[in-house]
């Protein structure tokens, strides 16, 4: 019997677990960042289907994963509008379950990307029991809705042709961008590097901490993995750090103390918008 305040199912059928395919995917997406539109208009066009905070789930049948989204940022608004705007729809044809964490770093410190994401798995599994990690960078949308945003036997490096790579991995090595690894995949390899402060690194650290794990990097083809970057300046505060190659030769004897284990942030604030949630972190920065 339901209680009163428990909404009846539409229909008296029972639901399926969703195909391993997504039967509403259309494959090669056309992707600019022309359009002007406000954040309010992108709430408009996509955000009737969400619950707060940016959160979804497909009424069509069971998902087979429940998924965070996590989102490493400071200061790059212009970017989150054209994401959310493209992302909400495929991700939707995706038939996940899903959730959108945008995790600001507060304050003018030194970015530390790794970090951040480490806090955005941390902050997500408060609210709810997700079982994949999508890392994504803010400034990538995939020009194919075939790039399943879930999660592999293996981590999933998904942002595997970028057209600023002139749609090739730069490298064979290369885990930057955009990559997915479940709850076990993430806890294995003791999540990120804390200690790679500035530009560059921590993605080929994160790489190293796979492999050394005894896993191997998950990849789709260089057609459905083609992404679009949105063209930037170098943000202030985010330089290339000339100590974070040295770190990364040291990757084996730290992995195991640096990552999850060791995490130490404060929360600021936490914001729920339709389309997200942003959550405003204090990592630590130096100066
Ligand atoms: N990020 C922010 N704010 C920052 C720095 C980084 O949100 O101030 C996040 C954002 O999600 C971004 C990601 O961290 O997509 C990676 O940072 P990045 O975009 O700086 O890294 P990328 O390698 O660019 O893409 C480095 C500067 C390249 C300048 C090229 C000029 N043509
Ligand atoms: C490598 C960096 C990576 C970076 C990649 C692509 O050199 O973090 O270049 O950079 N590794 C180190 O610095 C040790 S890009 O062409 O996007 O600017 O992701």
């Amino acid at each position: 019997s339901l209680k009163n305040t428990e909404v009846p199912a539409l229909t008296n059928k029972t639901l399926e677990l969703c195909p391993d395919t997504p039967p509403q995917l259309v494959g090669p997406l056309y992707v600019d960042f022309k359009n002007k539109q406000t954040l309010d208009e992108v709430r408009e066009k996509v955000g009737s289907s969400l619950q707060k905070g940016g959160r979804y789930k497909t009424p069509d049948c069971i998902s087979r994963q429940k998924v965070a989204i996590i989102i490493p940022f400071r200061n790059r608004h212009e970017h989150l509008k054209h994401w959310l705007f493209y992302l909400h729809p495929i991700l939707m044809r995706q038939q996940l379950d899903y959730g959108v964490y945008v995790i600001n770093q507060d304050g003018e410190g030194v970015f530390n990307r790794a970090k951040l994401m480490n806090t955005g798995y941390f902050e997500a599994l408060k609210e709810y029991d997700y079982e994949c990690f999508v890392f994504s960078d803010i400034d990538l949308v995939p020009m194919d809705d075939r790039n399943l945003y879930r999660c592999f036997d293996n981590p999933r490096h998904l942002a595997v042709a970028m057209d600023k790579f002139n749609f090739h991995l730069p490298y064979k090595t290369y885990f930057g961008g955009v990559s997915s690894l479940s709850k076990s995949q993430f806890l294995k390899i003791n999540g990120f590097p804390n200690s790679y402060w500035g530009w560059g690194g921590e993605d080929d650290d994160i790489y190293k901490r796979i492999v050394f794990h005894g896993m191997s990097i998950s990849r789709p083809d260089s057609v459905i993995g083609k992404y679009r970057m949105i063209k930037h300046v170098r943000d202030l505060h985010n330089e290339a750090n000339p100590h974070n190659p040295d770190k990364l030769r040291k990757t084996h004897s730290t992995m195991d103390k640096d990552g999850i284990n060791s995490l130490k942030y404060t929360v600021k604030e936490i914001v729920k918008d339709v389309l997200y949630t942003f959550i405003s972190v204090d990592i630590q920065a130096p100066p």
